[in-house]
């Protein structure tokens, strides 16, 4: 069964990945109860005070998606979720599971601009949100962007005030009668394994961000595997302290690798070093994964820290490029060790094995997890290079989907014509197969790990505000995220911008905090490239320099 929007693999890789025992063809639902059967009364989820054990994690997802149904959620619709870090997330992504309707994972920070875009895109038939999330109305959010939706979607929300026009998700979840029979109801009607299981969110490099679709078959192998290449198991305690709506925190291995082998999985709703350091204590917590700018914080409160983190034995920390030495300072600050993960939400995982040699895990983004996750390295003309010479990557695999989700247009410049997805990552493959990124073609800003397509930003300041002339959207180096958001203008004569002016614009919009410019650079004409386009390259470079000289100035 295929979903309109979707594009498969061509049927005889799909029979072959089948054959090897990537694809086990079997729902990621048909697994919950296989858990609950062999971990019981083990503790599956803690979310600060709420612990759920292996059978309860099955029970309730399978009242949510009964409860769910009862709603007019049926198995082929989509729905939005925004949540954050949060026992009912897992329950939710289980439910959904269960029943065959696919969630589309937003980010926290998403706002109407985003949040009606993907609702429209994905034609979504209910909107699962927070009640409040640190002091913002996600409830009045969701309203709003129902009430645009072509679709008609129903608001569920989690929380205490539930507005009584909306659908209380926790009182879904709570039907302790009759696990049996709605079990047997659940597992009459699976969900086919080649349907879409999540839709994930990548940043993108044009508009805003693309929806990829990620099946049962393949998502499940994404999770499995990754758990075996990280050697996670029944005694593994895994801190999700970045966002479980990522893909690196829910199945790279996460929070779902952690469920297929039985360990704990231990929700916090922020990676702020304080709370994780007492959540490691306080849950003995063994493996957890960060990205740089987190690591950074991390390593900056350690010397002022008197929690006993001795339980940890495993950092995993990917998601961008990490400052020189930040590995060393991991392995000797926190007495662990580390492992480097080179992921997209697109697919292709890379790791750095826990027995590697040391100079593998310092210096590079480890392997592909799969014999037959297929690496070119290219260049311009998409010509393979000498094996050692840095180049673009382009990758196709058993979980690589070969097209984002309802954009053949976008499809036709990120995917070559015979499925291969470009990464836009720069890198170079060491003779032993390691990975080392050196760069990216792709017109993207990475802000501490989340992934903003510059032409998005550039769309906005020009549609916004009417004195822009023209606007280009750069990284600037930042110490804490590793970039920032440098928007770079030119204006009509004889107006004025300020930044803030052009945050207001954006915070009118709706649009996520996270992408909102924190510097503004005026330029009276851009530097142009041979071939007439904006020069990116020069911009950045003349935005750091000038960012230097104030420093200096200001010293
Ligand atoms: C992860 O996923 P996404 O989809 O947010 O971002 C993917 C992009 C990559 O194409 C690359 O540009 C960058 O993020 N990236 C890295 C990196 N890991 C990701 N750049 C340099 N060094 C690394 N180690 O970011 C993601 C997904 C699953 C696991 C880990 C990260």
């Amino acid at each position: 069964m295929n979903r309109p929007g979707t594009v498969p693999w061509p049927d005889e890789v799909a029979r072959d990945y089948c054959a090897k025992g990537y694809w086990r063809n079997r729902p990621l639902g048909a697994y919950l109860w296989e858990w609950a059967d062999r971990f019981r009364s083990r503790t599956a989820v803690v979310d600060g005070d709420h612990r759920l054990s292996y059978r309860e994690l099955a029970e309730r997802s399978d009242a949510l998606a009964e409860g769910l149904a009862r709603s007019g959620v049926r198995k082929g619709d989509t729905i939005l979720v925004q949540l954050p870090n949060c026992w009912e997330f897992v329950v939710v992504l289980l439910a959904c599971a269960r029943l065959g309707a696919a969630p589309v994972l937003a980010l926290m920070p998403h706002r109407e601009h985003e949040l009606s875009y993907l609702a429209e895109l994905a034609e979504v038939a209910a909107i699962v949100v927070r009640d409040e999330w640190r002091g913002y109305e996600h409830q009045q959010l969701a309203a709003t962007v129902a009430a645009d939706t072509p679709s008609a979607a129903t608001v569920m929300v989690v929380g205490d005030h539930v507005y009584p026009e909306h659908v209380d998700l926790r009182s879904l979840m709570r039907q302790a009668d009759e696990v049996a029979a709605r079990k047997h109801r659940l597992d009459a009607a699976p969900p086919d394994p080649r349907d879409v299981l999540l839709f994930l969110l990548s940043g993108g490099t044009t508009g805003l961000p693309k929806v990829i679709a990620r099946t049962h078959n393949d998502y499940e192998y994404n999770a499995r595997r990754s758990g075996e290449v990280c050697e996670f198991h029944a005694d593994t305690v895994y801190l999700a302290a970045l966002p479980i709506a990522h893909n690196f925190a829910l199945g790279s291995p996460g929070a779902l690798a952690t469920l297929m082998n039985g360990g704990m999985v231990v929700l916090l709703p922020s990676p702020e070093p304080r709370a994780a350091f007492a959540e490691i204590e306080r849950e003995q917590v063994n493996v957890t994964s960060v990205v740089p700018a987190v690591a950074q914080r991390w390593l900056d409160a350690l010397p002022s820290a008197s929690d006993d983190l001795a339980s940890l034995q495993v950092i995993q920390i990917g998601g961008s490029v990490l400052p020189d030495g930040m590995v060393r300072s991991l392995i000797t600050g926190f007495d662990c060790q580390v492992q480097q993960v080179f992921g997209m939400a697109e697919g292709l995982l890379n790791y750095t094995r826990l027995h590697d040699p040391y100079d593998v895990v310092t210096e590079t983004q480890g392997r592909p997890i799969c014999a037959d996750d297929e690496l070119l390295v290219v260049d311009e003309q998409d010509s393979p290079l000498l094996p050692g010479t840095p180049g673009e990557l382009l990758t196709r695999g058993p979980y690589t989907p070969r097209g984002y989700f309802a954009a053949p247009q976008h499809n036709a410049r990120a995917f070559t014509a015979d499925g291969w997805y470009r990464t836009g990552d720069i890198v170079r493959i060491t003779p032993e197969g390691n990975l080392s990124v050196t760069g990216r073609v792709k017109d993207q800003i990475n802000r501490g790990g989340e992934k903003i397509a510059a032409v998005e930003l550039e769309d906005l300041a020009r549609d916004l505000l009417p004195q822009v002339l023209d606007a280009a959207a750069v990284a600037q180096t930042h110490a804490e995220l590793g970039e920032a958001v440098c928007m770079c203008v030119v204006l009509r004569p004889g107006s004025e911008l300020s930044l803030a002016e052009l945050q207001e614009a954006f915070e009118r919009k709706g649009v996520a905090r996270f992408k909102f410019p924190e510097r503004l650079a005026i330029f009276s004409a851009f530097p142009q490239t041979a071939i007439g386009k904006i020069d990116k390259k020069q911009l950045r470079l003349s935005v750091d320099h000038l960012l230097d000289e104030s420093f200096a100035a200001d010293s």
